[in-house]
């Protein structure tokens, strides 16, 4: 097609069927998630499978981590294997079967199957439905950086709607009925799924079918004889570690944690020493490493807004609001609704200031700035109050706010600016390589979960806020010197 499309607000159509795909999986992810930490922490007798506090908020950032992780594979699936548009079928319907696998009331097993589902689903769904964005504009379309924004918004708006619609059902007044939860999120995945099918024929025609580039027949049978060791070599393993009792969750963490530094470590290791890096891109890969453990230490307390603030939501929270009890999970809907109400003013704000507004590394500094701040704020309730009465709800609000302030900062250039740094070799991986920072920052998390508890709230949010602060500061310090290795990019 030579003219340009405009069938979705003034997007290309295949906006249309992108949005409401990743608005579906989202609404079913986020709805998930806004139950599960309850459903896993609960009493048996309050309808949850009654693990212990600590381990279900580590669980909770492992699999957080494991889902960005596995984007690695997602990506490189679709980059060599199948195309963008059957990794989005694919993944959709793994996920939509692992929370059908949590709708079924049962056992821990079934709560671990629907875990690897949805693990390996997002990875192939998430990444890949990003990257058809890019693609269904041309290289000299202008209105690409529009149609994320506007992309930014459908995910958003599943994750706000999500908590509210599933939390009322889950969780509703005391009696918590979380199977139930669980079916819609399967139903949002199976609306999305129908979304894409039914349209992607008529509005993305061939953006997303091809495979970017195939694996020749000869590499594809070593790498799946590899694939095929690997599988059998890691089920050996746990099926061994578990029995010899050699591998417990503690040691699972460990090794996840492990992964979440190695993998970014030896990704970097493997761009700069690749013969097809320029000069130049060696430079740029090197402005970025500050920026991506800026963007760790940033999820790191953002994605807490799931785990332990959601815990602070249930259990240090004062839940009645003008006469009504309201659910915990309620409070998963803040994130979300702040980047939809804020995202324009902060566009509006970055055109205004035009050339004068701060270099890619100062907005990095700004978000790390806003994301100690959320947990300073966090702080103070027990400061005043001790760590025995419940709180206002609008502490959290603002924690909720404050940080959303950091991500509109750094999330949106994020992405842009991984594109703009990365070599041009391994531009089909940098989906994944910025989605690398939010894994290493779960991780991270599972990790320094069971440091908080009641008695160390204000340790551990001031340690940790302190940190990013502290990280922010050095960063808005020595950002002219990272924009100085930045060749040719603002
Ligand atoms: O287009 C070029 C592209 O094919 C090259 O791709 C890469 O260079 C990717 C480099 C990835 C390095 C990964 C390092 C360690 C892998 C550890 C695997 C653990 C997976 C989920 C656990
Ligand atoms: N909350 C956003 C999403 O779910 C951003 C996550 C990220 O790490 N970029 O897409």
């Amino acid at each position: 097609d030579s003219v340009p499309q405009k069938g979705f607000f003034g997007h290309p159509k295949g906006l249309f069927t992108l949005f409401f795909t990743e608005f579906w999986e989202r609404f079913s992810y986020y709805g998930m998630r806004a139950i599960l930490v309850y459903y896993m922490y609960y009493e048996v007798s309050q309808g949850g499978l009654g693990l212990d506090k600590s381990l279900a908020l580590s669980i909770m950032s492992i699999y957080g981590s494991l889902v960005y992780m596995s984007g690695i594979i997602g990506g490189w699936l679709a980059d060599r294997v199948f195309g963008t548009s059957k990794a989005v079928f694919y993944g959709g319907v793994l996920i939509m079967l692992g929370h059908i696998a949590l709708a079924i009331p049962g056992s821990v097993s079934l709560f671990f199957a629907s875990m690897v589902l949805i693990v390996l689903g997002t990875g192939l769904l998430k990444p890949n439905v990003s990257s058809v964005v890019g693609d269904i504009y041309s290289s000299e379309d202008n209105r690409r950086d529009a149609g994320f924004s506007i992309f930014y918004m459908g995910i958003n708006l599943g994750g706000f709607l999500a908590p509210l619609v599933v939390g009322s059902v889950a969780m509703d007044n005391g009696s918590n009925n979380f199977h139930l939860g669980f079916s819609l999120a399967a139903i949002g995945m199976l609306i999305g799924l129908i979304v894409f099918v039914a349209t992607k024929k008529k509005n993305l025609g061939l953006a997303g079918t091809i495979v970017n580039n195939p694996l020749a027949p000869h590499e594809k049978k070593k790498i799946f004889t590899i694939f095929a060791i690997a599988i059998v070599v890691i089920a050996l393993i746990a099926v061994l570690g578990i029995q010899t009792g050699w591998l417990t969750f503690p040691v699972f963490v460990n090794i996840i944690a492990f992964l979440g530094i190695l993998i970014p470590v030896s990704y970097f290791i493997v761009m700069y020493r690749s013969p097809k890096t320029t000069a130049v891109e060696r430079s740029n890969l090197v402005a970025y490493i500050p920026l991506f453990i800026a963007a760790v230490m940033f999820w790191a307390i953002q994605e807490q807004g799931s785990t332990i603030l959601a815990s602070y939501a249930d259990t240090r929270t004062q839940l009645e609001v003008f006469g009504f009890k309201i659910s915990p999970a309620f409070f998963q809907s803040l994130n979300p609704l702040f980047v939809i109400l804020l995202a324009p003013v902060f566009a509006g704000l970055w055109v205004k200031l035009g050339g004068r507004q701060p270099s890619i590394p100062r907005k990095f500094a700004f978000g790390l700035l806003f994301a100690g701040l959320s947990f300073l704020v966090i702080l103070l309730p027990s400061y005043f109050g001790g760590e025995n009465s419940l709180v206002s709800p609008l502490w959290l609000v603002l924690s909720y706010f404050i940080v959303v302030l950091g991500e509109l900062c750094l999330s949106p250039v994020g992405l842009s600016a991984t594109t703009k740094l990365a070599p041009a070799a391994f531009s089909a991986q940098t989906m994944s390589l910025w989605f690398l920072t939010n894994a290493a920052a779960q991780a991270i998390n599972a990790l320094i979960a069971p440091l908080y508890s009641e008695e160390t709230e204000m340790v551990y949010f001031g340690v940790i806020g302190g940190a990013s602060i502290v990280l922010g500061i050095i960063l808005f310090i020595i950002a002219p010197k990272i924009s100085s290795y930045m060749k040719g990019i603002k």
